[in-house]
């Protein structure tokens, strides 16, 4: 992309209404702009973000063996009667009547509507496990919306719901979601750890939350420290194996980690003294099991193999997909903008010319940017004609891993500049050889 032709509305002041720093930055870098309170226009940049996103749970949920699929946002309220949760569900679900006169509403969640599908074509037990999951707008009416697309009224979740003829099964299946959570997480760059919670209005008691460490987060959390030294790193998982996905479970929850809805001060304390952690976290996803819940309600079995008709054990699992967002950049940012990680960032790198017009500068970029190109990356080319400072700051700004910059001064020598915005480190050399370097890099995030 050149950025001459972007749309890339960045704001030079930092915006009153923002009180955190990830949504201070998102309105920056002209990524969202607020439509309604708590509904966010996605703008180019952020699209790009979200999308990334969007396909590393994809592919991490479809190597689990979950299969995908869409409903619709808007939904009949006879469904949610018959689970008892159109009552139940409160002041947070948006009601909507059509021109009938029929109640509706925006899903908030939607158990019921995948019950409603399950019931209405699996009849046998050879036909479960299943797992399908979606990738949805939901909508609640968030009392206080707030801190842009963290807490926002409308928000992208990926929810999945796994279908189970016993208990164990769907434990397997809750196992198996907590693995390809971790995974998922960590291939966008983020350290998410699960921890004990409550299953509000989605029920059951059998529930983790994966929460971001950071300050601004809204969750009070109290853990072990000795739980953020673990890492996933890339082990290969069998999703199928009872015995790897409980294993993994248990060495990513055997510590104490809990939030506040469960914490119990009593067996927090102990833990030895030095390793005792009260902090704030950003919830990101999180796993339920709730057994027959809304298979009973809404009639939802199986016939097993001595022909008896079974209620199915559930799951449901979600991931706070634009959420997500928020939460990358509050780990990830400095006084200077957001620095993305590789997995998610909007572009892979970004080409700087210090002197556009220059014949030498401008035929180089080119070349950068064609070859970046064909090595199958996604450069952004700085070719407006612009100050060098004011490139730097606008990349800064939306936080592109590495950075070449291109200048007469350098090409005389036969050098450009690669630059890490993380640690801002710079070296000089070869155009081919930033070009190498940035493809090895890329390499590691497919
Ligand atoms: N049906 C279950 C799992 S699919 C469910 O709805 N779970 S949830 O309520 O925990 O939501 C899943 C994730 O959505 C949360 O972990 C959180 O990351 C995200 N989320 C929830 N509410 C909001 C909101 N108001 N704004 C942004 N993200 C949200």
């Amino acid at each position: 992309m050149r950025l001459s032709r972007y749309f890339l509305p960045v704001l030079k002041e930092t915006p009153a209404e923002a009180q955190i720093v990830s949504h201070r930055l998102m309105l920056r870098a002209g990524m969202i702009k607020q439509a309604s309170a708590g509904i966010y226009s996605w703008l180019p940049l952020g699209y790009r973000v979200l999308n990334r996103i969007q396909e590393i749970i994809h592919q991490e949920q479809e190597r689990a063996g979950h299969i995908p699929l869409l409903m619709p946002t808007i939904q009949g309220a006879d469904l949610w009667r018959e689970s008892g949760r159109y009552d139940a569900y409160g002041e947070e679900m948006l009601r909507i009547k059509d021109r009938q006169g029929r109640d509706m509403l925006f899903s908030p969640t939607a158990e019921e509507l995948i019950t409603d599908i399950f019931r209405s074509y699996v009849r046998s037990y050879k036909d479960v496990p299943l797992t399908l999951y979606q990738i949805q707008w939901k909508f609640r009416d968030e009392i206080r919306p707030r801190f842009g697309v963290m807490r926002g009224r409308e928000f992208l979740m990926k929810d999945g719901y796994n279908f189970d003829l016993t208990k164990e099964d769907a434990l397997h299946a809750y196992n198996r979601h907590l693995v390809s959570y971790l995974r998922t997480y960590e291939r966008m760059g983020l350290k998410a750890i699960p921890m004990r919670a409550d299953g509000g209005p989605i029920g059951g008691d059998y529930t983790h939350e994966f929460l971001v460490l950071a300050e601004t987060g809204e969750s009070e959390v109290f853990y072990d420290s000795a739980v953020t030294d673990l890492t996933f790193g890339d082990r290969v998982i069998n999703y199928d194996s009872v015995e790897e996905c409980q294993g993994v479970l248990e060495e990513f929850t055997s510590r104490y980690a809990r939030t506040d809805e469960t914490h119990d001060e009593a067996v927090f304390d102990g833990i030895p003294e030095e390793r005792r952690r009260v902090a704030r976290g950003i919830e990101v996803g999180q796993i339920f099991y709730f057994g027959t819940k809304y298979s009973d309600a809404l009639g939802a079995t199986v016939q097993d193999a001595e022909g008896n008709k079974v209620p199915v054990h559930m799951g449901s699992h979600g991931i706070g997909v634009s959420r997500l967002l928020g939460a990358l950049i509050e780990a990830n940012h400095d006084d200077k903008g957001i620095i993305w990680p590789e997995g998610v960032t909007p572009f892979h790198c970004g080409i700087v010319n210090l002197k556009q017009g220059d014949a030498a500068a401008d035929a180089a970029c080119e070349n950068l940017y064609d070859q970046l190109k064909t090595a199958g990356l996604e450069p952004l080319y700085d070719d407006r004609d612009e100050r060098a400072g004011a490139k730097f700051a606008t990349m800064d700004l939306i936080g592109l891993p590495w950075r070449i910059t291109v200048g007469p001064r350098g090409l005389k020598n036969g050098v450009v500049e690669l630059t890490s915005r993380r640690t801002g480190e710079s070296v000089e050399l070869a155009p081919e050889a930033a070009v190498q370097q940035i493809t090895e890099i890329y390499r590691k995030h497919p």
